[in-house]
């Protein structure tokens, strides 16, 4: 185990997990140049992949007070986010080519929360386990520090059950799955990061599930936004979208509106674990869809963006790596089962 220090040291260099403290890019002009053809369907579907069916999401869920699940069907899809994305969203320079090579992947069917992991139901699992809560990196305006009065049940900001938990490290979320499989006698885990992109982009090829437009995402997604900017003093040069979402920090589950597969807040709200460790691109990736367990495992591949981020990161490809044992104030989690 390595201690505080240079887990610290580590989570600062490279894997910070928001792009959005830089200035505002403003949006950016040349999209209707570049893509007459997405934009004028508003949303780009692949065109072998299945449709799905957003009015019948198949829910269900193993208890009366465990999470919520969608059926999500088996398939095919481009996985991943080419360069040319990057520089129109005008990706940190550190967090670009993380996305390449795109490659095709085939994923099986299984099912995943309709929702992030949410404070209540992960208050059930620490009550019926004594989980150990512990403090919280929370960004100062400079750098992220441990702030010792923090944990997922005092995030420091306003929060309630109905909110994602956060403050929640990759082992927190590992112990939570093992308690809800042992609980229901079916396999929750962690997604792997293909599973994760082919629910978030649900048939969609564009960054977005709800298109090209990261500024259009105040409707479809809790990030940073005008309001947030407006309300805290070290927001006031992130990079934010032009619209009012509603939500300074952490929004509960589900206010916004799903995407094609029926899951909510894919994008935005908490940043959520997956279960590869990570690797600095898909180089050697495989396609079936499992995760990777090459590369460094200490760290493990984050993904969705949180209410932090700004347009550029609140995309399907965009990927971030973190120490195993890290809290955040922006991240949580959100648990797939096989089938
Ligand atoms: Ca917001």
């Amino acid at each position: 185990m390595q201690d505080a220090s240079q887990f610290t040291s580590r989570f600062i260099s490279g894997t910070e997990p928001s792009v959005s403290r830089r200035p505002p890019s403003g949006r950016v002009a040349a999209l209707a140049l570049i893509f007459p053809l997405l934009l004028a369907v508003g949303i780009g579907y692949a065109a072998s992949d299945a449709r799905p069916d957003a009015a019948s999401p198949a829910v269900f869920r193993d208890c009366d007070t465990c999470p919520q699940m969608v059926r999500i069907p088996a398939g095919e899809f481009l996985m991943g986010a080419g360069p040319d994305e990057e520089e129109r969203e005008r990706l940190g320079e550190i967090f670009r080519n993380r996305s390449v090579p795109q490659r095709r992947v085939r994923i099986a069917a299984f099912a995943m929360g309709r929702y992030e992991i949410t404070r209540g139901e992960f208050r059930r699992f620490a009550e019926a386990t004594s989980h150990a809560v512990s403090q919280c990196f929370v960004w100062s305006g400079s750098e992220h520090r441990l702030d010792n009065g923090t944990a997922w049940d005092r995030p420091g900001y306003p929060q309630d059950d109905r909110h994602p938990a956060i403050c929640v490290s990759w082992e927190d979320a590992e112990a939570y799955v093992r308690w809800l499989s042992l609980l229901t006698g079916r396999r929750y885990r962690l997604p792997s990061e293909a599973e994760w992109e082919y629910a978030a982009r649900a048939g969609t090829v564009t960054p977005r599930y709800w298109g090209m437009d990261g500024h259009a995402a105040c409707a479809h997604a809790n990030g940073a936004d005008a309001r947030l900017r407006a309300a805290l003093a070290i927001a006031k040069d992130w990079d934010a979208a032009d619209c009012d979402d509603g939500h300074v920090h952490t929004a509960p589950a589900g206010s916004f509106r799903a995407n094609a597969f029926g899951l909510h807040d894919m994008l935005g709200n908490a940043a959520e674990w997956t279960a590869d460790c990570w690797s600095p691109d898909y180089r050697g990736a495989p396609a079936d869809g499992h995760s990777r367990s090459d590369g460094d495992c200490w760290l493990r591949a984050v993904r969705g963006g949180a209410w932090d981020e700004g347009p550029a990161g609140l995309r399907a490809g965009y990927r971030v790596g973190s120490p195993v044992v890290i809290r955040v104030y922006t991240r949580g989690f959100r648990v797939v089962r096989d089938e």
